[in-house]
């Protein structure tokens, strides 16, 4: 055979390999299947095998594809989905209403990013996350309630009404930030205290597509993996950033192979089984003294970026369409439920109609709660104790001492 014969062949079986190796991530809801029946019991553990194309692994074995559950763990997934949506449903209604001002981001359709995570790690691990925060805030051990009422500046809000939709934290979850990407470094920040007091947990540092270009998530990377911290970066790449799609705005879009030396987990975040087996097993990795991990989740926004953007002007109204209707989470789940005879279909219409009263409940208490008094406005701003005598307003007249009058 002359030589080229032999570069011919060879070009071939690369162009072949390549072909493999391109194969598309798999992003539908519904490929998770059951081998057999369910067992009665529901709490009783069986296997499902996620689509082969549910994870693609850099520098790594991807996990297993058969996932354990119980029929109680799958019907407490589609219910916080439910609700998580429900409560955004409310949010927008009440943006709408011109109730709620200010920045507002919803994360309708990535419900399975918050939930999937929530599912598979323990009360004691930290979360960090950008402004599309809602969920993550009520899953972390907040309410829903404190989060509508923190909306719409009442009193009963989880920063008493004096930060917004940003500005939500618990003793696990780690805000809510507004700064594109700063959470990132912070997040790094969070595994190192855990690392440094051998505390046994994990910390999820959550970021977008559009926030993965910058220079200091690359910093938090290095850092992250020089001294192995327990962090989980998860890029939830919904595919934009505002109104710039990930191929305009990233040279590489394979965010799970961004980390350099980290190695990476590509996994379908529109199903719910693939995303809870893949931050279960990230936990367990950083646990595992293994450092960091890179997860790129893939999944989708249905509305606009904030509430003053439509989120049609920069894609297809078909795309959004397209996507609700043959990749949605909750929809997903449902087909699984039915399938599997985990539940029936008025069981899940009566999940349903709890997750709205649960919501509507939490609007009318949101609601009644006062705003807060304008005394108020000079507390919570430093850490308690560390007050200072004074402080200023926006102007100089409004300094406000706090010495001790007598
Ligand atoms: C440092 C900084 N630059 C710009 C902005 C304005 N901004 C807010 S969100 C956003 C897009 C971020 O997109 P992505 O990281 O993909 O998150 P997503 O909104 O899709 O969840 C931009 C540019 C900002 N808040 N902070
Ligand atoms: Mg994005």
């Amino acid at each position: 055979m002359g030589l080229v014969s032999v570069a011919r062949i060879a070009s071939r079986s690369a162009r072949l390999t390549r072909t493999v190796v391109a194969r598309g991530l798999q992003t539908t809801a519904d490929t998770t299947s059951l081998h057999g029946r369910a067992p009665e019991d529901k709490s009783e553990p069986f296997t499902l095998t996620l689509h082969e194309d549910s994870f693609h692994a850099h520098r790594m074995d991807a996990p297993s594809l058969d996932v354990e559950v119980t029929k109680d763990m799958l019907i407490g997934l589609y219910r916080d989905m439910t609700t998580m949506r429900r409560m955004e449903m409310a949010a927008d209604a009440l943006y709408k209403a011109k109730l709620i001002r200010g920045f507002c981001h919803l994360a309708i359709g990535q419900e399975a990013v918050s939930v999937g995570i929530e599912s598979a790690i323990a009360p004691e691990d930290k979360l960090i996350t950008a402004y599309r925060c809602h969920p993550f805030a009520v899953l972390r051990g907040g309410s829903i309630k404190g989060v509508l009422a923190e909306l719409l500046g009442r009193q009963a809000g989880m920063s008493n009404g004096k930060g917004g939709s940003m500005h939500m934290f618990t003793p696990t979850f780690f805000g809510g930030n507004g700064i594109v990407g700063a959470q990132v470094p912070v997040g790094a920040g969070i595994a190192f205290a855990q690392k440094y007091l051998s505390k046994g947990t994990t910390t999820f540092a959550l970021y977008g597509d559009g926030a993965s270009n910058q220079g200091q998530v690359f910093e938090a990377f290095n850092m992250a993996k020089l001294w192995d911290l327990p962090v989980i970066f998860v890029c939830e790449n919904n595919k934009y950033g505002m109104g710039t799609s990930a191929e305009r705005s990233s040279s590489n879009t394979e965010y799970f192979k961004r980390g350099d030396l980290i190695p990476g987990l590509q996994v379908n975040a529109m199903d719910i089984i693939a995303a809870h087996q893949a931050a279960k097993f990230a936990r367990q990795w950083t646990l595992d003294g293994k450092g960091p991990l890179l997860l790129e989740f893939v999944t989708y926004r249905y509305g606009g970026h904030s509430m003053s953007d439509p989120g049609t002007t920069y894609r297809t109204r078909d795309e959004i369409q397209r996507m609700r209707s043959t990749q949605d989470p909750i929809k997903g789940l449902q087909k699984y439920l039915e399938d599997w005879g985990v539940t029936t279909e008025e069981e899940l219409k009566r999940i349903d109609k709890q997750a709205k009263a649960e919501v509507d409940q939490a609007v009318a208490e949101a609601k009644a709660s006062p705003e807060p008094e304008l005394k108020d406005l000079w507390t919570d701003i430093y850490y308690k104790g560390t007050e200072p005598s004074y402080m200023r307003g926006r102007e100089r007249e409004e300094a406000r001492s706090f010495l001790p009058t007598h």
